[in-house]
């Protein structure tokens, strides 16, 4: 049975918007991968050093057949097909950073994978569009969205572009 996985989505070089529409594209046109749903682009401040342009970032909701770590492999060939280097240091400028969220009812424990993702309850730019793709999204360790985004306690960020 396909699995459920959430996805999320960030870049803030070489025009953001098209990496992040063209990116959520190519992950829609994975072999047994069907898109669920898509959030609103969301303009947010970087975390991390601060010099450094303001992201784009989205969340999609897939169901897919590929295991976890060719889930992951393939993400990461995406973000290389857009050029992604990893010369910008921690948290650095960035043209496609993919990072899987959570996957419904799997955990992993390891530094190639780790689920739920290690920043999700702490990122007000992955919490959003999550919740607004996903509001009644319950992560067994972590819990409910609405009660996630009560405890981070920040602002939402601003929508660019409404799906
Ligand atoms: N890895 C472990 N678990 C996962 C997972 N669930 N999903 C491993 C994806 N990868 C996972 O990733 C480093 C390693 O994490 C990989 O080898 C993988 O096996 P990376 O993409 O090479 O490096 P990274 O993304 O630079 O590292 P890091 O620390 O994960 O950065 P983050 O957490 O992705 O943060 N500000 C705003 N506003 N919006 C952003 O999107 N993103 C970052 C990057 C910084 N500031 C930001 C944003
Ligand atoms: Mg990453």
């Amino acid at each position: 049975m396909p699995a459920s996985v959430f996805i999320g989505l960030g870049s803030n070089l070489s025009q953001p918007i098209q990496q992040v529409l063209q990116a959520i594209d190519e992950i829609s046109a994975l072999p047994n991968t069907r898109l669920n749903a898509c959030s609103s682009l969301y303009k947010t401040a970087p975390m991390g050093p601060q010099d450094q342009p303001d992201y784009i970032n989205a969340v999609v909701h897939i169901h897919t057949s590929q295991q976890p770590l060719t889930l992951l492999e393939t993400l990461q060939n995406i973000e290389q097909q857009h050029n992604r280097t990893r010369d910008t240091g921690r948290w650095g400028a960035r043209t496609l950073d993919l990072d899987i969220l959570h996957i419904e009812g799997y955990t992993s424990n390891t530094a190639e994978l780790t689920l739920p993702h290690i920043g999700l309850q702490t990122r007000s730019f992955v919490l959003y569009p999550l919740y607004e793709i996903s509001p009644r999204l319950s992560i067994p360790s972590l819990g409910g969205m609405e009660q996630l985004i009560e405890q981070l306690n920040e602002p939402k960020p601003a929508i660019i572009s409404a799906k």
